[in-house]
């Protein structure tokens, strides 16, 4: 076994009578033991949550034991590794997930029953870790669910931010948020690293000093904070590989502020330290928008700082040269936030190894690799100049040396074009002197992608268009995906069951591509049925949830169309609640004989707003509003009925998805980048209703435009239709406009500055244009929906098709493509 080669580790695992068993005693034992000496209650007398509790740190255990064989193997193999940086991980809950990739979930089950207790009774006591905003953060936890599966020897980085994502709690229709401080009972799956911490510093000056007869620059500076690793493990299905997601979290140091000790001022001083631990307090509450503000900066590059020294310190305990680094190191930037770790590499080499500006340079250049999120300029994150050099200043004069390089090197390749040249630049010129980071990263990684292919072409064709010039060999596409453990395994036992029954194997839990063997089956009559009562359940399951949080009975015969996710203007929230305002319009217009003709729905949508964006908050308050008439008309009944589902997150998600049978990614063409949630229904067997965009491009060429219902203006079309001096707004969406605005459904003030949105000269997100062929898709769905044998042939080849779509084909591709790197499997059968 692994650390046997000196007798005293040989002698330890004796005494430590091997590894974990998992057999039902020993798992009883394991937890009562935890309940008595961990949770500190008496094995007689514990609840659920403490049965939790107790239950998490057994499997936590299990965990640990194999981080370390893990670790101990890369360390014997020293394979080149990726470290993954990213500001925001929405993990979700870990129980379930944790107990089915170490493969022990009906162990733990017979376990517990034997104790009295429901696995799934107690894995609902679990909180969501929500360190994160929306689909970048879950896409970073599905993305390390993958390396941990396929062997890859692989670091997460990221920020324990104290506060999560804020709760969202909607009082009277409006929403208001709730700080989410989730550590308040403890987090049973985080193991603080007590000695595994390093100084960050900020503020202060440079000082240019002679060494050996060389000048270097060293900072000085004016606060130091401790970082403090928490490590979260990530187990791998199938596989004994369990990596690691590194968290830092800000303490004082000793060395914070020595000048107000030193001046006597104590009480002052104390003060000061405890700002230290605001630094990883609180998640920004915005998606895709950024915000000039010190404590994002500091909060970026505390963490950069930390992880940095973190990679550099395991390189040297193997290496003693520098040339071996692009070797054993590839450093991925998810998305620019932590783009500030070009620079601190730079200052490293340069400032403590000395290794001269070039070298550096060239090494840097050789490992990272930077993946862009954003879609439109003024999504990317520009840092004012002023407010970098004060917290950072030896950062902002590596940033302009690094630039006037380029920008040497760039007039040497296309002359003195100075227009080109100063939309290159990693320096913006005007009100606001600031640095682009997009433009720092793509400088210098040697590959930059983006997340689907429509968004890698437009990253190409227009937002960076003068850098794909200049260097086309370094753009590359890495369609998003998700991971299927997650959100088939995890989330929809029983479709899983079914996937595994029809295909006899479980193998395409790890090798995803097998789920396009459920294609022969489609129209199997049998296959058909089963599907069918799958979906009911899972209907059945979220009825209950919906009723549980709105007191709304709905009808399990119904088609469930939902639509989740953030809400944004660009996601047009709003042309799904004016579809349903038009729906409802009709019903009631309607001769009575004709009403069962009508499919019957229930809409659900849920989704938080960012706390300054008021439009989506009053698209919010729309829903609530409309809902509230339409769900206690009783003309309308079963036929139709509106749910806002508050305090969308991992776990609601995984209820919901399961549950749909339409969903909606609808999003005006050329705005999402990709979109993952999609990605999840489409697994789920859920039809997608969709626009042209993001990755719904090539689920088309996945299952067939026949499969799905594709409406709207395509990307190519949307910047003619904008400048149409007054854009055609169909009668029917004028109608249900006018309806909100003569305060049909009350607040008609509040809701004035939404209408004008659409109807007031502009319609941006073009909801009047789409509106027509908007609400043909969606009588295109109740027509398929009226046939349950179509219609779950659709949802069967849905899911046969949605093997594509998994973050395990994300990224053995980024492995192959871009990090160069090779599994590293401990060897065992898992
Ligand atoms: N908001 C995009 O908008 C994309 C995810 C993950 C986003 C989505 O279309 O699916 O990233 N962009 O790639 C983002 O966060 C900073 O930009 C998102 O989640």
């Amino acid at each position: 076994s692994l650390g046997s080669d000196s007798a005293k580790a040989e002698r330890m695992f004796r005494l430590m009578d091997g590894f974990l068993k998992n057999d039902s005693i020993s798992l009883q034992q394991d937890i009562l033991r935890h309940v008595e000496y961990t949770v500190a209650r008496s094995r007689f007398n514990f609840d659920d949550f403490e049965a939790y509790q107790a239950l998490a740190h057994s499997v936590r255990d299990r965990l640990i034991e194999r981080s370390h064989d893990t670790q101990l193997y890369f360390k014997r193999k020293d394979p080149k590794r990726v470290y993954f940086l990213s500001f925001e991980y929405l993990m979700g809950r870990s129980l379930s997930n944790s107990v089915i990739n170490l493969g022990i979930r009906d162990q733990y089950a017979d376990a517990l029953s034997q104790l009295g207790f429901e696995f799934e009774v107690l894995a609902e006591q679990e909180g969501d870790a929500a360190l994160g905003n929306g689909g970048l953060a879950r896409l970073s936890a599905c993305q390390m669910d993958s390396m941990a599966t396929l062997d890859y020897p692989a670091w997460g980085y990221g920020l324990r931010y104290e506060y999560g994502l804020f709760r969202q709690v909607i009082l009277d229709g409006f929403q208001h948020e709730q700080p989410d401080f989730w550590l308040n009972f403890g987090n049973p799956w985080e193991t603080e690293r007590v000695h595994v911490t390093y100084p960050v510093k900020f503020y202060g000056v440079v000082e240019e000093e002679n060494l050996n007869g060389e000048k270097c620059n060293v900072w000085i500076p004016g606060e130091v904070v401790e970082a403090v690793a928490y490590d979260n493990p990530i187990p791998g299905y199938g596989t004994r590989n369990t990596i690691t997601l590194r968290l830092w979290a800000g303490k004082p140091s000793d060395q914070h502020d020595m000048e107000a000790y030193n001046t006597g001022d104590y009480i002052n001083a104390v003060v000061c330290r405890q700002k230290a631990e605001n630094i990883s307090s609180v998640l920004y509450p915005d998606d895709r928008s950024f915000q000039g503000k010190e404590l994002r900066l500091k909060q970026q590059y505390f963490f950069v700082s930390a992880s940095i020294q973190d990679i550099i310190r395991r390189f040297k305990e193997a290496h003693s040269n520098f040339d071996e680094f692009p070797e054993k190191v590839a450093l991925q930037l998810n998305d620019t936030h932590p783009s500030l770790a070009i620079a601190e590499v730079m200052r490293v080499l340069v400032d403590k190894e000395h290794l001269g500006w070039n070298k550096a340079w060239d090494i840097a250049c050789k490992i990272f690799s930077f993946t862009i999120h954003a879609v439109i300029a003024e999504g990317l994150e520009k840092i004012p100049v002023d407010l970098l050099g004060s917290l950072l200043p030896r950062h902002l004069q590596i940033i302009y040396e690094i630039n006037f390089k380029f920008v040497e090197e760039l007039k040497k390749r296309i002359g003195l074009d100075y227009n080109r040249l100063s939309r290159m630049s990693i320096i913006e010129e005007g009100a606001v002197k600031s640095i682009r980071m997009a433009n720092l990263a793509i400088v210098c990684s040697h590959t930059v992608n983006g997340v689907s292919k429509v968004h890698s072409e437009l990253l190409k064709a227009k937002l960076f268009k003068d850098f794909y010039e200049l260097w086309p060999q370094k753009f590359q596409c890495k369609t998003n995906g998700v991971t299927q453990r997650r959100w088939i395994v995890v989330s929809n036992p029983s479709l899983c069951a079914l996937i595994s029954k029809w295909l006899g194997t479980e193998a395409w839990i790890r090798d995803v591509d097998l789920l396009t063997g459920l294609r022969a089956y489609a129209a199997d009559p049998d296959l058909q049925q089963e599907w069918m009562m799958v979906k009911k359940v899972n209907k059945m399951r979220l009825a209950e949830y919906i009723e549980a949080m709105s007191g709304v009975k709905v009808s399990l015969d119904a088609m469930f169309d939902v639509q989740t996710k953030r809400i944004h203007e660009y996601k047009r929230q709003l042309l799904n609640i004016l579809g349903i305002i038009h729906r409802y319009d009709c019903i009631k217009n309607m001769e009575k004989s004709q009403r069962s003709k009508v499919v019957p729905r229930v809409c659900i949508i849920g989704g938080k707003a960012a706390p300054g964006y008021e439009i989506a908050k009053k698209i919010i308050k729309l829903c609530h509003a409309v809902a509230e008439k339409i769900n206690n008309d009783t003309d309308v009944g079963d036929l139709l009925k509106l749910v806002f589902i508050p305090d969308y997150n991992v776990s609601v998600a995984e209820l919901v998805i399961p549950g749909a049978d339409l969903s909606q990614h609808i999003s005006t063409a050329g705005h999402e980048a990709s979109g993952t949630g999609s990605m999840k229904f489409l697994m789920n067997g859920c039809l997608l209703l969709a626009t042209e965009d993001g990755s719904t491009v090539e689920i088309v060429e996945e299952i067939g435009a026949d499969n799905l219902f594709l409406f709207g203006a395509k990307i190519h079309e949307v910047p003619k239709l904008r400048e149409e001096v007054s854009p055609k707004m169909p009668l029917q969406c004028a109608r249900v406009i006018r309806m909100v605005r003569d305060g049909y459904f009350g607040f008609k003030d509040y809701f004035e500055s939404l209408c004008d949105t659409v109807d007031g000269g502009k319609d941006f997100y073009l909801l009047g244009s789409d509106f027509q062929s908007y609400l043909e898709a969606q009588a295109a769905a109740d027509k398929a929906f009226a046939d349950p044998n179509k219609w779950t042939q659709m949802s069967i080849l849905s899911t046969a098709g949605s093997g594509r779509f998994s973050s395990d084909r994300t990224i053995r591709d980024y492995a192959e493509k871009t990090w160069g790197i090779e599994p590293c499997r401990f060897p065992s059968d898992g």
